[in-house]
């Protein structure tokens, strides 16, 4: 809490986060370039290959229950896991109660460092993929430390989580 302190100031208010904004545009370019075209198109080769639910990347970072116990949430994060800073995908693997994927669900996805007490400047984008995964883009994850995904599930099923995420 207090290592972050010398950081604090863009924490305050919305103006201050037009540093991270800026800083953030290159990482977004990249992130749209071919290294991370020819990445997914790696991924989505071996998903093909393999296991389509739960893809190439092995296990989750974590697992977490949504708060009223109805869906169980598998969670990758790329191109790195566990992440490093900066933008980044989280994908959410959701299972219901009884282990059956999840699909036509609208997730909202607001990344907050509760240490600081501050969210990112830009809104992380979910799309469906189908197979009860969804991808979250834009996690504009720009500090290292303990940020929280506060999701929300709605649609057949309505709920919310909290996915802790450490980035080193
Ligand atoms: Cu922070």
């Amino acid at each position: 809490m207090k290592n972050h302190a010398p950081l604090a100031p863009h924490a305050v208010s919305a103006p201050p986060f037009a540093p991270h904004a800026r800083r953030g545009a290159p990482l977004g370019l990249c992130w749209r370039s071919a290294p991370w075209i020819a990445l997914m198109a790696l991924g989505l080769a071996a998903c093909s290959a393999a296991e389509p639910s739960t893809g190439s990347a092995g296990a989750p970072l974590t697992t977490v229950t949504s708060q009223q116990s109805k869906l169980k949430l598998a969670i990758y994060t790329s191109p790195e896991q566990p992440p490093t800073r900066g933008t980044i995908a989280v994908r959410y693997v959701i299972t219901d109660a009884s282990g059956a994927p999840v699909d036509g669900l609208t997730l909202t996805v607001a990344p907050d460092m509760p240490s600081m007490g501050h969210g990112t400047p830009t809104t992380p984008k979910v799309a469906a993929k189908g197979g009860g995964e969804y991808v979250a883009t834009d996690v504009n994850l720009f500090m290292a430390g303990r940020w929280d995904l506060r999701t929300t599930v709605r649609g057949a099923v309505s709920d919310e989580a909290i996915v802790p995420v450490d980035v080193r």
